[in-house]
């Protein structure tokens, strides 16, 4: 195996304990593997090359833990933690389990359902900031319906921007450096799901009272379930400074959640992806939201988890040969070519400028004759992805 291809430190990869540890579970079945506890999960990760470890409350601490039991636990996973040297840079709360959030968590109709739900949260927060997390998710997976008959989403959005308001003041009370990610889902589990899509999660963040502690955080298989590009969300994020956090996956569109391996799927979005995250220098985590096929055992959880770093650290040395080919910029150069005559319209608005350009005489036709070789550059970019460059 190529140096090149072993996942380091600096790489921030990084999976939760559900995604190594889930048991393959599905609707229609009954778990096939064994669970691991936390502490082995540290240990599979720091075997397989993984940086860091993330959770929900409760994939730590089972939810009637009592106080001393919560306290050995976390005294455990510190110590695996320390002897591994994996880190936990993100953590979350379960606001989609238990039968409580079987209408929602911070948009449910039902008040001492959504007051539980902030006094859970805030146990949680306290439980990822002890053990060093630095980026909180919000995954609302129960926050949506099936019918709209009996639910207002006008008054869904307010509730949930009431909780969010609320539990950024929590975190600036206690002085905890920590920001929070709004992760967008369709569907599944509910029929549907407010704020479906990251541009969605954009948009509300905005009309928060700290919108400078909230960014997002895209899962592939998200936008992808939604029949959207990725990349175009992941960029919308990135323009705005707000790409807290990212889900490595893969999916088909139009099935089923499936978070497969990354890469498993569509290898040349994947690679876009990629090759976006590596040319723009986003330095946080590179976290696999994805778990293994129902059909695998333990030793293809471990093949799983070392398949999606290796795809990724593959992709990334792609990337750069795309950046370095020198057939593939020259086919780049010709379709960004600017020959300077257009400068004096660009830029800010000016009545100088906007009368210039109303005065300037287009040729048209010859716009319209301009062919852009994109056939050219996808087919040497699928040649590169194949290995034939
Ligand atoms: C759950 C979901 C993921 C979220 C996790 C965080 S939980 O596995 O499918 O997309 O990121 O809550
Ligand atoms: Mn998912
Ligand atoms: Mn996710």
């Amino acid at each position: 195996m190529s140096e090149m291809y072993t996942p380091k430190p600096e790489n921030k990869f990084t999976f939760g304990l559900w995604t190594v540890g889930n048991v393959g579970r599905d609707p229609f079945g009954e778990p096939t593997r064994d669970p691991l506890s936390p502490v082995e999960i540290v240990h599979l990760l720091a075997e397989v090359g993984a940086w860091g470890v993330n959770f929900h409350d409760n994939d730590l601490v089972p939810i009637d833990a009592t106080p001393a039991q919560r306290d050995k636990i976390v005294i455990d996973f510190q110590k695996a933690l320390n002897d591994t040297g994996i880190v936990v840079p993100m953590a979350t709360t379960n606001l989609f389990t238990d039968p409580a959030f079987r209408d929602g968590a911070f948009t449910t109709n039902d008040p001492k359902v959504r007051a539980y739900a902030l006094h859970k949260t805030m146990y949680a927060i306290d439980l990822g900031v002890e053990l060093g997390a630095k980026t909180y998710v919000f995954w609302g997976g129960r926050e949506g319906t099936e019918t709209d008959a009996g639910k207002s989403p006008l008054d869904a959005g307010k509730w949930f921007r009431e909780a969010l308001n609320f539990l950024t003041e929590y975190v600036l009370d206690n002085g905890y450096d920590l920001k929070f990610a709004l992760e967008a889902k369709p569907n599944e589990p509910r029929g549907d799901i407010y704020l479906a899509t990251t541009g969605a999660m954009l948009g509300f963040i905005e009309t928060l009272d700290h919108p400078e502690m909230v960014g997002v955080n895209p899962e592939v298989a998200h936008e992808t379930m939604a029949g959207l590009n990725f990349l175009h969300h992941v960029a919308q994020a990135w323009d705005r400074g707000k790409l807290f956090h990212i889900d490595l996956n893969d999916q088909s569109i139009g099935r089923y959640d499936q978070d497969f391996r990354f890469g498993a799927v569509n290898l040349k979005s994947a690679f876009f992806l990629v090759k976006f995250l590596e040319d723009v220098g986003y330095d946080g985590s590179r976290h696999f939201d994805a778990h293994a096929y129902r059909s695998s055992d333990l030793a293809d959880v471990k093949a799983f988890a070392r398949g999606c770093m290796r795809t990724y650290l593959i992709l990334k040395e792609k990337a750069a040969q795309f950046n370095a080919d020198g057939e593939i910029q020259s086919l780049l150069a010709e379709i960004l070519a600017d020959d300077g005559s257009m400068d004096d319209f660009k830029g800010h608005y000016s009545p100088a400028k906007a009368a210039a350009l109303k005065a300037h005489a287009f040729d048209r036709p010859a716009l319209g004759r301009r062919g852009q070789p994109y056939e050219r550059l996808d087919q040497l970019t699928v040649e590169l992805l194949l290995g034939v460059r």
